[in-house]
Protein backbone atom coordinates (compact mmCIF):
# COMPACT_ATOMS: atom_id res chain seq x y z
CA UNK A 1 0.00 0.00 0.00
CA UNK A 2 1.11 3.28 -0.96
CA UNK A 3 1.72 5.72 2.25
CA UNK A 4 0.99 8.62 0.46
CA UNK A 5 -2.38 9.54 -1.19
CA UNK A 6 -2.44 9.18 -4.75
CA UNK A 7 -3.78 12.74 -5.31
CA UNK A 8 -2.53 15.74 -4.14
CA UNK A 9 -3.53 17.61 -1.39
CA UNK A 10 -4.36 20.76 -2.05
CA UNK A 11 -4.02 23.63 0.48
CA UNK A 12 -6.84 26.33 -1.36
CA UNK A 13 -5.48 30.04 -1.13
CA UNK A 14 -7.09 32.85 -0.06
CA UNK A 15 -8.42 34.52 -3.16
CA UNK A 16 -8.59 37.81 -1.88
CA UNK A 17 -4.74 38.28 -1.11
CA UNK A 18 -3.34 36.50 -4.12
CA UNK A 19 -1.11 38.42 -6.32
CA UNK A 20 0.47 38.77 -10.02
CA UNK A 21 3.27 37.22 -8.59
CA UNK A 22 1.60 34.17 -7.38
CA UNK A 23 0.64 33.21 -10.88
CA UNK A 24 3.94 33.34 -12.03
CA UNK A 25 5.67 30.04 -12.35
CA UNK A 26 9.74 29.40 -11.37
CA UNK A 27 10.21 28.20 -15.17
CA UNK A 28 12.25 30.37 -17.29
CA UNK A 29 10.20 31.94 -20.18
CA UNK A 30 11.67 30.63 -23.62
CA UNK A 31 10.35 32.81 -26.11
CA UNK A 32 12.22 35.23 -28.28
CA UNK A 33 13.25 38.50 -27.25
CA UNK A 34 10.29 40.76 -28.12
CA UNK A 35 7.99 38.07 -29.04
CA UNK A 36 4.02 39.43 -28.23
CA UNK A 37 3.93 36.33 -26.35
CA UNK A 38 5.63 38.13 -22.96
CA UNK A 39 3.02 40.78 -22.87
CA UNK A 40 -0.15 38.94 -23.26
CA UNK A 41 1.43 36.17 -20.71
CA UNK A 42 1.98 39.03 -18.47
CA UNK A 43 -1.82 40.62 -19.01
CA UNK A 44 -3.12 36.88 -17.93
CA UNK A 45 -1.23 37.20 -14.83
CA UNK A 46 -2.32 40.16 -14.07
CA UNK A 47 -5.82 39.50 -14.39
CA UNK A 48 -6.22 36.18 -12.36
CA UNK A 49 -6.15 37.65 -9.24
CA UNK A 50 -8.46 39.79 -9.45
CA UNK A 51 -11.09 37.25 -10.80
CA UNK A 52 -11.49 36.03 -7.07
CA UNK A 53 -11.03 32.48 -8.19
CA UNK A 54 -8.00 30.04 -5.74
CA UNK A 55 -5.01 29.65 -8.08
CA UNK A 56 -5.59 25.88 -7.49
CA UNK A 57 -8.39 26.45 -9.33
CA UNK A 58 -7.03 27.29 -13.19
CA UNK A 59 -5.95 25.09 -15.47
CA UNK A 60 -4.21 25.73 -18.95
CA UNK A 61 -4.68 23.65 -21.13
CA UNK A 62 -2.28 24.12 -24.74
CA UNK A 63 -1.61 22.35 -27.89
CA UNK A 64 1.87 22.63 -29.29
CA UNK A 65 3.72 25.67 -30.87
CA UNK A 66 5.36 28.76 -29.04
CA UNK A 67 2.14 30.66 -27.65
CA UNK A 68 1.28 26.70 -26.39
CA UNK A 69 4.31 26.68 -23.87
CA UNK A 70 1.80 29.12 -21.81
CA UNK A 71 0.94 26.85 -19.09
CA UNK A 72 4.33 26.50 -18.14
CA UNK A 73 4.94 29.79 -16.83
CA UNK A 74 1.66 30.03 -15.14
CA UNK A 75 1.53 29.15 -11.50
CA UNK A 76 -1.60 27.26 -12.04
CA UNK A 77 -2.48 23.14 -13.01
CA UNK A 78 -1.84 23.35 -16.70
CA UNK A 79 -1.09 20.52 -19.65
CA UNK A 80 0.73 20.93 -22.56
CA UNK A 81 -1.37 19.03 -24.19
CA UNK A 82 -0.96 17.51 -28.35
CA UNK A 83 -0.99 19.35 -31.21
CA UNK A 84 -4.22 21.10 -31.81
CA UNK A 85 -6.21 18.68 -29.43
CA UNK A 86 -6.50 20.69 -26.42
CA UNK A 87 -10.00 21.90 -26.87
CA UNK A 88 -10.74 18.29 -26.12
CA UNK A 89 -8.89 18.21 -22.75
CA UNK A 90 -10.13 21.26 -21.46
CA UNK A 91 -13.89 19.75 -22.40
CA UNK A 92 -12.93 17.09 -21.04
CA UNK A 93 -11.62 18.30 -17.55
CA UNK A 94 -14.56 20.99 -17.71
CA UNK A 95 -17.28 18.60 -18.10
CA UNK A 96 -16.29 16.60 -15.29
CA UNK A 97 -14.87 19.44 -13.05
CA UNK A 98 -17.45 22.03 -13.39
CA UNK A 99 -16.07 24.15 -10.64
CA UNK A 100 -12.42 24.49 -12.17
CA UNK A 101 -11.97 27.55 -14.67
CA UNK A 102 -10.14 26.42 -17.56
CA UNK A 103 -8.53 28.38 -20.28
CA UNK A 104 -7.12 27.26 -23.33
CA UNK A 105 -4.14 28.51 -25.02
CA UNK A 106 -3.59 28.06 -28.84
CA UNK A 107 -2.31 29.28 -31.78
CA UNK A 108 -3.11 30.20 -35.74
CA UNK A 109 -1.39 26.91 -36.09
CA UNK A 110 -2.25 25.00 -33.91
CA UNK A 111 -6.10 26.36 -33.41
CA UNK A 112 -6.92 26.45 -36.90
CA UNK A 113 -4.69 24.05 -39.61
CA UNK A 114 -4.33 21.13 -37.18
CA UNK A 115 -6.87 21.85 -34.34
CA UNK A 116 -9.68 23.53 -36.83
CA UNK A 117 -12.50 20.56 -36.25
CA UNK A 118 -11.72 20.61 -32.48
CA UNK A 119 -11.86 24.37 -32.30
CA UNK A 120 -15.00 24.42 -34.42
CA UNK A 121 -16.52 21.64 -31.44
CA UNK A 122 -15.84 23.64 -28.24
CA UNK A 123 -17.19 26.14 -29.62
CA UNK A 124 -20.26 25.24 -30.95
CA UNK A 125 -21.18 23.08 -28.15
CA UNK A 126 -20.33 26.31 -25.89
CA UNK A 127 -18.45 24.36 -23.50
CA UNK A 128 -17.48 27.13 -20.59
CA UNK A 129 -14.05 27.45 -21.44
CA UNK A 130 -11.81 30.96 -22.20
CA UNK A 131 -10.01 30.41 -25.17
CA UNK A 132 -6.92 33.17 -25.98
CA UNK A 133 -6.10 31.98 -29.68
CA UNK A 134 -2.34 33.91 -30.48
CA UNK A 135 -2.75 35.26 -34.09
CA UNK A 136 0.86 35.52 -35.48
CA UNK A 137 -0.05 34.35 -39.33
CA UNK A 138 2.84 32.21 -38.69
CA UNK A 139 4.16 28.99 -37.42
CA UNK A 140 6.74 29.90 -34.80
CA UNK A 141 7.67 26.74 -33.15
CA UNK A 142 8.83 25.03 -36.58
CA UNK A 143 10.68 28.35 -37.70
CA UNK A 144 8.28 30.07 -39.73
CA UNK A 145 5.83 27.87 -42.44
CA UNK A 146 2.81 30.27 -43.59
CA UNK A 147 -0.13 29.49 -41.18
CA UNK A 148 -4.06 29.32 -42.40
CA UNK A 149 -4.30 33.10 -41.24
CA UNK A 150 -1.06 34.33 -43.50
CA UNK A 151 -2.12 36.60 -46.21
CA UNK A 152 -2.66 35.17 -49.93
CA UNK A 153 0.85 35.33 -51.42
CA UNK A 154 2.81 35.25 -48.11
CA UNK A 155 6.24 34.50 -48.76
CA UNK A 156 7.84 31.85 -45.88
CA UNK A 157 10.40 29.01 -45.67
CA UNK A 158 7.71 27.08 -46.89
CA UNK A 159 6.33 29.15 -49.80
CA UNK A 160 9.89 30.95 -51.44
CA UNK A 161 7.02 31.99 -54.10
CA UNK A 162 3.95 32.59 -52.07
CA UNK A 163 1.39 30.78 -50.94
CA UNK A 164 -1.66 30.16 -52.65
CA UNK A 165 -4.35 29.67 -50.19
CA UNK A 166 -6.73 32.30 -49.05
CA UNK A 167 -6.39 33.14 -45.11
CA UNK A 168 -8.99 31.97 -42.52
CA UNK A 169 -10.48 34.84 -40.36
CA UNK A 170 -10.48 33.09 -36.61
CA UNK A 171 -13.60 35.52 -35.23
CA UNK A 172 -15.26 34.97 -38.47
CA UNK A 173 -14.75 30.82 -37.63
CA UNK A 174 -15.73 31.18 -34.57
CA UNK A 175 -18.88 33.30 -35.23
CA UNK A 176 -19.55 30.59 -37.86
CA UNK A 177 -19.41 28.13 -35.05
CA UNK A 178 -21.76 29.53 -33.57
CA UNK A 179 -19.31 30.88 -30.37
CA UNK A 180 -21.48 32.76 -27.55
CA UNK A 181 -18.09 35.00 -27.06
CA UNK A 182 -16.03 36.30 -29.42
CA UNK A 183 -13.82 39.25 -29.45
CA UNK A 184 -10.36 40.88 -31.15
CA UNK A 185 -7.42 42.35 -29.21
CA UNK A 186 -3.90 43.34 -29.85
CA UNK A 187 -0.57 42.65 -27.84
CA UNK A 188 0.82 45.87 -27.62
CA UNK A 189 -2.18 47.50 -26.52
CA UNK A 190 -2.23 46.31 -22.51
CA UNK A 191 -5.03 48.48 -21.28
CA UNK A 192 -7.43 46.74 -24.69
CA UNK A 193 -5.95 43.48 -23.34
CA UNK A 194 -7.09 43.70 -20.16
CA UNK A 195 -10.93 44.67 -20.50
CA UNK A 196 -11.43 42.03 -22.94
CA UNK A 197 -9.67 39.39 -20.55
CA UNK A 198 -11.73 40.72 -17.97
CA UNK A 199 -15.27 40.16 -20.29
CA UNK A 200 -14.02 36.64 -21.39
CA UNK A 201 -13.17 35.22 -17.69
CA UNK A 202 -16.88 36.78 -16.76
CA UNK A 203 -18.52 35.18 -19.56
CA UNK A 204 -20.56 31.64 -19.06
CA UNK A 205 -19.42 29.86 -21.91
CA UNK A 206 -17.23 29.24 -24.40
CA UNK A 207 -15.48 32.75 -25.06
CA UNK A 208 -12.86 33.18 -27.87
CA UNK A 209 -10.61 35.88 -27.76
CA UNK A 210 -8.19 36.84 -30.88
CA UNK A 211 -4.90 38.14 -30.01
CA UNK A 212 -2.78 39.23 -32.91
CA UNK A 213 0.63 38.64 -31.95
CA UNK A 214 3.78 39.84 -33.21
CA UNK A 215 6.43 36.98 -33.85
CA UNK A 216 9.60 39.23 -34.54
CA UNK A 217 11.65 36.14 -35.78
CA UNK A 218 9.62 34.92 -38.51
CA UNK A 219 6.94 37.42 -39.18
CA UNK A 220 7.84 41.13 -37.55
CA UNK A 221 5.43 43.67 -38.05
CA UNK A 222 2.57 42.14 -39.72
CA UNK A 223 0.59 43.95 -37.36
CA UNK A 224 2.11 47.55 -37.70
CA UNK A 225 -1.08 48.83 -39.20
CA UNK A 226 -2.63 48.29 -36.14
CA UNK A 227 0.29 48.98 -33.34
CA UNK A 228 2.63 51.68 -35.17
CA UNK A 229 1.23 54.83 -33.44
CA UNK A 230 1.07 57.05 -37.57
CA UNK A 231 -0.85 53.89 -38.79
CA UNK A 232 -3.55 52.94 -35.76
CA UNK A 233 -6.17 55.94 -35.58
CA UNK A 234 -6.61 55.42 -39.24
CA UNK A 235 -6.83 51.54 -39.65
CA UNK A 236 -8.23 50.93 -36.01
CA UNK A 237 -11.86 50.35 -35.17
CA UNK A 238 -12.73 50.30 -31.45
CA UNK A 239 -16.30 48.16 -30.94
CA UNK A 240 -18.65 49.67 -28.19
CA UNK A 241 -22.20 47.84 -28.05
CA UNK A 242 -24.68 50.37 -29.07
CA UNK A 243 -22.03 53.06 -30.19
CA UNK A 244 -22.18 54.05 -34.11
CA UNK A 245 -18.91 52.13 -35.84
CA UNK A 246 -16.40 55.64 -36.07
CA UNK A 247 -12.77 55.68 -36.22
CA UNK A 248 -9.81 57.56 -37.94
CA UNK A 249 -8.77 61.27 -36.34
CA UNK A 250 -11.72 62.50 -33.79
CA UNK A 251 -13.54 60.04 -35.14
CA UNK A 252 -13.86 61.28 -38.25
CA UNK A 253 -15.28 58.49 -40.38
CA UNK A 254 -17.23 55.89 -39.88
CA UNK A 255 -18.77 52.24 -41.90
CA UNK A 256 -22.39 52.76 -42.83
CA UNK A 257 -23.94 49.62 -44.35
CA UNK A 258 -25.85 49.56 -48.16
CA UNK A 259 -28.75 48.28 -48.56
CA UNK A 260 -27.25 44.86 -49.72
CA UNK A 261 -24.95 44.49 -46.59
CA UNK A 262 -21.83 46.11 -48.59
CA UNK A 263 -20.16 48.44 -46.12
CA UNK A 264 -19.15 51.70 -47.05
CA UNK A 265 -16.65 54.21 -45.77
CA UNK A 266 -18.63 57.32 -44.68
CA UNK A 267 -17.38 61.15 -44.18
CA UNK A 268 -19.00 61.50 -40.53
CA UNK A 269 -18.83 65.36 -41.21
CA UNK A 270 -20.73 65.41 -44.23
CA UNK A 271 -22.87 62.48 -44.04
CA UNK A 272 -23.78 62.65 -40.06
CA UNK A 273 -23.85 59.71 -37.73
CA UNK A 274 -27.25 58.83 -38.27
CA UNK A 275 -25.68 56.91 -41.39
CA UNK A 276 -23.38 54.89 -39.98
CA UNK A 277 -24.22 51.27 -38.73
CA UNK A 278 -24.59 50.87 -34.36
CA UNK A 279 -22.27 47.94 -33.05
CA UNK A 280 -24.51 45.17 -31.57
CA UNK A 281 -22.86 42.41 -29.80
CA UNK A 282 -26.22 40.89 -29.61
CA UNK A 283 -27.18 40.69 -32.95
CA UNK A 284 -25.22 37.84 -35.38
CA UNK A 285 -26.05 39.53 -38.57
CA UNK A 286 -24.19 42.54 -36.89
CA UNK A 287 -21.18 40.23 -35.60
CA UNK A 288 -20.93 38.68 -38.76
CA UNK A 289 -21.24 41.80 -41.02
CA UNK A 290 -18.43 43.73 -38.59
CA UNK A 291 -16.32 40.35 -38.80
CA UNK A 292 -15.54 40.74 -42.73
CA UNK A 293 -14.25 44.42 -42.48
CA UNK A 294 -10.57 43.62 -43.33
CA UNK A 295 -7.41 45.92 -43.24
CA UNK A 296 -6.43 47.50 -46.03
CA UNK A 297 -9.77 48.46 -47.45
CA UNK A 298 -11.61 48.77 -43.46
CA UNK A 299 -9.91 49.42 -40.72
CA UNK A 300 -9.94 46.33 -38.43
CA UNK A 301 -12.41 46.14 -35.97
CA UNK A 302 -10.96 45.23 -32.26
CA UNK A 303 -13.27 44.53 -29.23
CA UNK A 304 -15.89 42.38 -28.54
CA UNK A 305 -17.61 41.21 -31.70
CA UNK A 306 -20.54 39.27 -30.00
CA UNK A 307 -21.64 38.13 -26.19
CA UNK A 308 -24.83 36.24 -25.61
CA UNK A 309 -26.14 34.15 -23.10
CA UNK A 310 -27.05 30.21 -23.69
CA UNK A 311 -26.54 27.19 -21.65
CA UNK A 312 -23.04 25.77 -21.38
CA UNK A 313 -22.39 22.14 -22.57
CA UNK A 314 -21.02 21.33 -19.85
CA UNK A 315 -23.81 22.35 -17.46
CA UNK A 316 -26.43 20.96 -19.76
CA UNK A 317 -24.15 17.53 -19.06
CA UNK A 318 -24.14 17.42 -15.50
CA UNK A 319 -27.91 18.57 -15.05
CA UNK A 320 -28.87 15.64 -17.64
CA UNK A 321 -26.41 12.65 -16.01
CA UNK A 322 -28.00 14.05 -12.54
CA UNK A 323 -31.82 13.71 -13.68
CA UNK A 324 -30.72 10.15 -15.07
CA UNK A 325 -29.26 8.74 -12.08
CA UNK A 326 -32.69 10.26 -10.24
CA UNK A 327 -34.58 7.97 -12.43
CA UNK A 328 -35.40 4.41 -12.92
CA UNK A 329 -32.21 2.57 -11.30
CA UNK A 330 -31.51 -0.71 -13.38
CA UNK A 331 -29.43 -3.19 -12.27
CA UNK A 332 -25.95 -3.86 -14.25
CA UNK A 333 -27.57 -7.60 -15.39
CA UNK A 334 -30.91 -5.77 -16.72
CA UNK A 335 -29.06 -3.22 -18.56
CA UNK A 336 -26.99 -6.16 -20.47
CA UNK A 337 -30.32 -8.50 -20.70
CA UNK A 338 -32.46 -5.37 -22.17
CA UNK A 339 -30.13 -5.15 -25.19
CA UNK A 340 -28.59 -8.48 -25.96
CA UNK A 341 -29.43 -10.52 -29.21
CA UNK A 342 -28.05 -13.33 -30.51
CA UNK A 343 -26.00 -13.71 -33.81
CA UNK A 344 -27.35 -16.71 -35.85
C1 LIG B 1 1.23 16.04 -35.23
C2 LIG B 1 2.17 17.20 -35.40
N1 LIG B 1 2.27 17.79 -36.61
C3 LIG B 1 3.12 18.83 -36.78
C4 LIG B 1 3.88 19.28 -35.74
C5 LIG B 1 4.85 20.40 -35.95
N2 LIG B 1 4.40 21.66 -35.36
C6 LIG B 1 4.73 22.01 -34.12
S1 LIG B 1 4.16 23.52 -33.67
C7 LIG B 1 3.44 23.71 -35.19
C8 LIG B 1 2.68 24.98 -35.56
C9 LIG B 1 2.67 25.99 -34.50
O1 LIG B 1 2.11 27.18 -34.99
P1 LIG B 1 1.18 28.09 -34.13
O2 LIG B 1 0.09 27.30 -33.52
O3 LIG B 1 0.77 29.22 -34.98
O4 LIG B 1 2.09 28.51 -32.89
P2 LIG B 1 3.28 29.52 -32.73
O5 LIG B 1 4.50 28.66 -32.62
O6 LIG B 1 3.33 30.43 -33.91
O7 LIG B 1 2.96 30.21 -31.45
C10 LIG B 1 3.64 22.61 -36.00
C11 LIG B 1 3.15 22.46 -37.39
C12 LIG B 1 3.74 18.65 -34.48
N3 LIG B 1 4.41 19.07 -33.41
N4 LIG B 1 2.88 17.61 -34.35
S1 LIG C 1 9.53 32.22 -32.93
FE1 LIG C 1 8.15 33.97 -32.93
S2 LIG C 1 6.33 33.29 -31.80
FE2 LIG C 1 8.01 31.88 -31.33
S3 LIG C 1 8.93 32.68 -29.44
FE3 LIG C 1 10.09 33.50 -31.17
S4 LIG C 1 9.14 35.46 -31.59
FE4 LIG C 1 7.69 34.31 -30.35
Amino acid sequence: MPTQSAYPVVEHTDPAGQTKQDFTSDQDVRWCPGCGDYSILAQVQKLMPTLGIPKENFVFVSGIGCSSRFPYYMNTYGIHSIHGRAPAVATGIKAVRPDLSVWLVTGDGDGLSIGGNHLLHVLRRNVDVKILLFNNQIYGLTKGQYSPTSPLGKKAKSTPLGSVDYPLDPVSVALGAGATFVARTVDTNVKHIEATLKRAAAHKGSAFVEIYQNCPIFNDAAFDFLTDKSQKEDNELVLEHGKPLRFGPNGGRGIALDGSLTPRIVDVTTEGEDKLLRHDETNEMVSLVVSRLKHPAFPVPVGVFRAVDRPSYDVMMNEQVEAASQGNKKSLQQLIDAGSWTVA
